[in-house]
């Protein structure tokens, strides 16, 4: 198949997903054009059967608000147009779907050089429906172009019944959870010489990986962190940039514990750096999957997050991690604290962890899924 995806290419989990997702597809002979103003962060090189189309924005002193979506539906219309896509994938309702519903109308239209229709399939990530979407001056148009789709799925069960729920959407939406390359994702002894690099020898490793963004909870990380520290030698490594990095940078000061924490800032190649840690704290106020938990499991890292959205689908408290209500930084601080002081089940959650990623969210397994949903896409469109 030819498949045109669209994500925001630097920014969060989704645009992680759409561009693994890609890379996947592509790996599976099929032609993959991605279309966005960026090229995704995680597609570093040249890769075969993966094409990148920038989407330009010109700039006009009468645009306050250049319009990038208009900009893309051309360039998506374009781009299924020269490249005979069949298929637009767009991750993140807003504003990608409504896009992706103005260049199928395009490239039916008369003028088109070869009219057809160009089914697009929506897939639903977080805040596009929890917070963005729910807005009242995008709830309208994001409802119209997830109903409009000729396909539409969420990674989680959470985030299909919120989407039905406060949507109230039509069409019927599929369940295909996020998934974790589990042949890079894992812990090997090379990875593991990394951790010098971070502790002393005896030392335990503290991770956190996300944008930084206020959902993230980051302050809480670093207050739990602070009371792990206290009882176990250990050091606290943060993956990420956004808008809540120094406001955490300056807490770990205040606390007398920055010496002990270090800010990686934005990385490549997470799967080298992730299996070097011990626990990732992932304290989010809302998370409708939790990829960073799932790419820690995968690794053998094991989980403590919040009990919220998704989560509790893809950790299974006391076996594959431990989930705590949001804020309660105790509780949290307590699991890592026993956890961590006991090395043989520090070790066989890990392996739990490990087993229940490669058993539920491998991409061998889900990337069929996505494949048979375009399928029943195409079959219903032609
Ligand atoms: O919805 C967002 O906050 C943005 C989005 C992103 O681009 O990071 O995150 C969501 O999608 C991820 C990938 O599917 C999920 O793993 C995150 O849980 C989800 N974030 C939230 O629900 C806050």
């Amino acid at each position: 198949m030819k498949i045109g995806i669209t994500c925001y290419p630097t920014y969060g989990g989704s645009g992680v997903v759409a561009t693994e997702l890609g890379l996947e597809l592509a790996e599976r002979s099929h032609e993959v054009h991605f279309i966005s103003y960026s090229q995704p962060i995680r597609l570093t090189e040249p890769l075969p059967n993966i094409h990148y189309h920038e989407v330009v924005v010109t700039r006009y002193p009468l645009f306050e608000y250049p319009p990038y979506d208009l900009a893309l539906a051309t360039r998506m219309a374009e781009v299924a147009e020269i490249y005979e896509l069949d298929l637009l994938h767009v991750h993140y309702a807003i504003p990608h779907s409504v896009s992706a519903m103005l260049a199928r109308q395009m490239l039916a239209c008369d003028h088109a050089r070869i009219g057809r229709r160009l089914p697009y399939v929506t897939t639903l990530h977080g805040t596009d429906i929890t917070l963005v979407g729910s807005d009242p001056s995008y709830l309208p148009i994001t409802r119209f172009s997830i109903d409009q789709s000729d396909g539409v799925t969420s990674i989680s069960e959470y985030l299909k019944k919120q989407t039905f729920d406060v949507f109230e959407v039509k069409t019927p939406i599929e369940v295909i959870p996020n998934f974790v390359n589990c042949d890079l994702y894992h812990r090997t002894a090379a990875a593991m010489q990394h951790r010098t690099e971070y502790a002393k020898p005896n030392e335990k490793i503290l991770v956190h990986l996300s944008n930084f963004r206020p959902v993230k909870r980051i302050p809480d990380v670093i207050e739990i962190f602070d009371r792990v520290q206290k009882e176990i030698p250990s050091r606290l490594v943060l993956i990420g940039d956004g808008p809540e990095r120094s406001r955490a940078e300056w807490l770990a000061v205040k606390k007398g514990i920055h010496n002990k924490v270090e800010f990686l800032g934005k990385q490549d190649r997470v799967h080298e750096k992730l299996p070097v840690a011990d626990v990732m704290l992932l304290p989010s106020e809302l998370e409708s999957f939790g990829l960073a938990a799932l790419e820690a499991m995968a690794c053998e890292v094991v989980p403590i997050a919040t009990n919220e959205g998704g989560v509790p689908e893809v950790i299974d408290h006391g076996k594959t991690g431990f989930l705590a209500n949001v804020g309660d930084v105790d509780t949290m601080a307590k699991y890592a604290i026993e956890l961590l002081s006991d090395e043989a089940k520090l070790k066989q959650m890990g392996k739990q962890a490990r087993a229940s990623a490669q058993a539920r969210f491998c991409a061998t397994k889900i990337i069929p899924l996505y494949e048979n949903f375009y399928r029943g896409v195409l079959a219903r469109s032609s």
